[in-house]
This record gives structure tokens, sequence and C-alpha cells, in this order.
């Protein structure tokens, strides 16, 4: 094994869900995604308890921020709610019409995206599932399990990512528990038909 193609492996550690090597490790708490949530009172209620639960981790490995190369991660979603809805990421639409695709790993969630135009799609992930993400379209994923979600992700390094558009309006559709279900429906606080 040359030290060129040592340097260049990268594992995931499927039993503790760390990826190295990682160029970044963001964990994104409750009181970050507050007001992503259909009703930000219930996440209020969780934090004025005192607790800030850590939603979601993720890895991310990116050789270079430029055309031609590729960005790989992992992404843990921890089991929870807020109201009725799952825990859940932020969500973005890349800025360049760069594809993505996810692949489930362990536990039980969703890839919900949406076109430019708010039409939505979802794909039930679960071990051994991968989701796509036309280029164009935004995406967020669900965990819709009573365990962690994770799953391994890769999409073109210049991508870029806008988080504006799903901050400011949200997503169309929203996945909430339901009779101990999860089930997608219409976001009560999404007015625009196009985003
Ligand atoms: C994923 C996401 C990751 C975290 O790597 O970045 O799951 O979600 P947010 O970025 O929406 O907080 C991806 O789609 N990258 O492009
Ligand atoms: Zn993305």
């Amino acid at each position: 094994v040359s030290s060129e193609s040592s340097s260049r492996a990268i594992t995931l550690d499927l039993k503790n869900f760390v990826m190295t090597p990682a160029t970044r490790k963001r964990e994104v708490r409750l009181s970050e995604l507050k007001d992503y949530f259909s009703d930000p009172e219930a996440a209020d209620k969780i934090l004025s308890s005192g607790r800030d639960p850590v939603v979601y981790e993720y890895y991310e490995y990116v050789v270079e921020e430029s055309a031609g190369h590729l960005s790989l991660g992992l992404t843990i979603i921890y089991p929870g709610k807020v109201g009725k809805e799952y825990f859940m990421t932020r969500g973005h639409f890349h800025l360049k019409p760069a594809a993505e695709f996810y692949y489930g790993i362990r536990g039980r969630g969703m890839l919900l995206i949406q076109s430019e135009d708010g039409r939505v799609e979802y794909v039930e992930l679960r071990p051994g599932v991968i989701g796509y993400v036309p280029p164009g379209w935004g995406h967020r994923t669900i965990n819709t399990g009573r365990a962690m979600f994770v799953f391994f992700f890769a999409y073109p390094s210049d991508a870029g990512h806008d988080y504006g558009i799903v901050k400011e309006k949200g997503f169309a559709k929203i996945v909430i528990e339901e009779k101990g279900r999860p089930k997608v429906v219409d976001n009560p606080k999404y007015t625009s038909s196009t985003i």
C-alpha cells in the first residue's frame, strides 16, 4: 500500500459512528433549530427545563471545495420530537444544481425533497436504502424512529449551501408522529407556492 492511497482512505466506524479523517464536525442543538420546528413553543418548553439536546451532528470530509471533487460525510440524527414533529436537520438547497445521495446505515428516517416550484417527495430511509436528491431540489432528513438515525452522504464539493430559503419559508410538508407512526402532512406555516 503506497502512502498516498492509505492517506486517502476514509473510515466509517459503524459501531461508534465516527468518520475519520474529517475536515469538519458540527453539532446542532435545539436552541439553534428552534424556529425550524412548526411548534417553537414546544421547543421553548424543552429549553426552559434547562435542556438543550443535540438534535443532530455530522462529520464531513472535504478534500477541496472545487469542481470535480466529492465531499463525503456521516450524519447522526438523535431520536426525539418537538411537539409532534420529529427531530430533523435544518435542510437546504445547493447553490449550484448539484445532486446528492444518502445511504441509510442505522435506524429509520425520511429524506424529504422539494423542487424549486414546491413539489415535495420523500424516501423512507433504513439501513441499506439509498435516497437520491436530484439537482436543484432542497432536502431535509428526519429521524422517524426511536433510535439514532445514521446515514452516509456524498455530493459535489463545489455545490455550496443555501440555508436562507428553508429558514425563511420551511418546506411545504413536515413529518409528525400520529398514533405512534410517522405521517407527512402540510406545513401549516408554509405560505408560498414557489420557493
Ligand atoms: C448533508 C447535510 C447534513 C446536515 O451533508 O449537510 O445532513 O444537514 P444540514 O446541512 O441541513 O444542517 C448535505 O445535504 N450536504 O449537502
Ligand atoms: Zn445537501
